[in-house]
């Protein structure tokens, strides 16, 4: 992409309703603007953000066995009156009344919806198991939106639902989502623990929350240091045993956050130099609730002894937008937002220090040619900006690394890279230099 035909509407001064970090680089970097309280559009470098996150949990959820649908964001009132939570949920549920004094409400959550789709079509267990899930946009009427995109009115989520005949299987598919989890929010780059959680309006006897870590999260964590340290789940994860061990040694540290924190426990059971108190944001929230939906809804199956039996149900939540707000909370400095290079909006910038010169011009051009036909994710900043303000914008919107092109460079046949994180530079060659970009950024 070349800057000088892009739109990216970087503001110099931080805007006064922006109080935390993430909210103030998301609209100073150009990522967001807000059309109502809660309600944000997304501008093409947050856009691009947006979609490499939703990429990666997509995969990781395939990757576990989920197969992904699209159900609508409005819904009809009678699912939800079906599953009695059409009075329960409350001034969060954005109710609506179309033109035939029906009544729709656009959805918080999917799982009546889901259940209906399934109740239609699966009659036997030997169509089980089956876990849906969708990425689309929800709404949640909060009394307190905040924090930009992190605590918005509307907001993208995953979603997943697990249909099993039987509770035993029903909490592997959650030990399986579970671990998914974990190697979703590596691959993210970020760190997430898994904490037990209370289950609020969703239901359930088993629950968890993932919590990243950050100094302006809305929860506080308490927990066992060494937790952060453990590796994500490996393999294929198709064994009861081995799903059962990798949630077990994740789960077999103390973790919680305020609701659910012991404080004796704590103290017995952590030792005093791995105890941590943090906070945190909370980017996903999974639920096994057996058949609370199913029996009022009469979701059942003809079980292998012929009779109808209850499907048992889990969901599996992942705050997409969010996530975007908690990476920039996990990672950013005074210059501004320090990206996780596998969700950075571009991976690269070239740097033209001198526009119109010949020169640069080739040597810029033959970079950037050469590493998007490597498919890596490139900006060139063509414009004729000053370099200061250049290096100031690309440091604000957190391009992991940059290729800058002068002509004094030029005329020592170097070229600099420079790292976002590290502020490491080195001078190479041209041809060099793009290798060693694409060594750094693994392309
Ligand atoms: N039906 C279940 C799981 S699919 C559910 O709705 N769970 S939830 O309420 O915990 O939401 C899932 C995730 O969505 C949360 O962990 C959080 O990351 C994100 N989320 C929830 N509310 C908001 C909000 N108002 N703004 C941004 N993200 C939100």
């Amino acid at each position: 992409m070349r800057l000088s035909r892009y739109f990216l509407p970087v503001l110099r001064d931080v805007p006064a309703e922006a109080q935390t970090p993430s909210h103030q680089l998301m609209l100073r970097a150009g990522l967001i603007r807000q059309n109502a309280a809660g309600i944000y559009s997304w501008l093409p470098l947050g856009k691009r953000v947006l979609s490499k996150i939703e990429q990666i949990v997509r995969e990781e959820q395939e990757r576990a066995g989920a197969i992904e649908i699209l159900m609508p964001t409005i819904q009809s009132a009678d699912l939800w009156r079906e599953s009695g939570r059409y009075d329960a949920y409350g001034k969060e549920m954005l109710r609506i009344t179309d033109r035939h004094d029906r009544e729709l409400l656009y959805g918080p959550t999917n799982e009546e919806m889901v259940t209906d789709i399934v109740r239609s079509s699966v009659k036997s267990y030997k169509q089980l198991p089956l876990n849906l899930f969708h990425i689309q946009w929800k709404f949640r009427d909060e009394i307190r939106p905040r924090f930009g995109i992190m605590r918005g009115r509307e907001f993208l989520m995953k979603d997943a639902y697990s249909f099993d005949l039987t509770s035993e299987a029903s909490r592997l598919s959650y030990y399986r989502m579970f671990c998914a989890y974990l190697r979703t929010f590596k691959r993210l780059g970020l760190t997430a623990i898994p904490v037990r959680a209370d289950t609020g309006p969703i239901g359930g006897d088993l629950s968890h929350e993932f919590i990243v870590l950050a100094e302006t999260g809305e929860s506080a964590v308490f927990c066992d240091g060494r937790l952060l340290e453990l590796p994500p789940p490996e393999g294929a994860l198709d064994s009861p045993d081995d799903l059962e061990a990798e949630v077990e040694r994740h789960t077999s540290y103390y973790a919680a956050t305020d609701e659910m924190h012991e404080p004796e426990r704590f103290t017995a059971e952590v030792p005093t130099d791995h105890q941590m108190t943090a906070r945190g944001i909370e980017v996903g929230h999974i639920f096994h609730f057996g058949t609370k939906y199913s029996e009022p809804m009469s979701a059942s199956v003809t079980g292998p002894d012929g009779r109808e039996t209850m499907l048992q149900m889990g969901s599996y939540g992942i705050g997409v937008s969010r996530l975007v707000g908690a990476a920039i909370e996990a990672g950013h400095d005074e210059k501004g937002i320090v990206w996780p290079l596998e969700i950075a909006p571009f991976q690269v910038a070239v740097v033209s220090l001198r526009p119109g010169d010949a020169e640069v011009e080739t040597a810029c051009e033959a970079a950037y040619d050469q590493l998007q036909s490597a498919g890596v994710d490139t900006l060139y900043d063509d414009t004729g900006e000053r370099p200061g303000a250049k290096f100031a914008t690309l440091e604000l919107i957190g391009i992991p690394v940059l290729i800058v092109v002068g002509p004094k460079g030029l005329a020592k046949g170097v070229v600099e890279i420079r790292q976002r994180k590290t502020g490491d530079t080195e001078e190479l060659g041209l041809e060099a230099a793009v290798a060693r970009v694409r060594e750094l950024i693994g392309a």
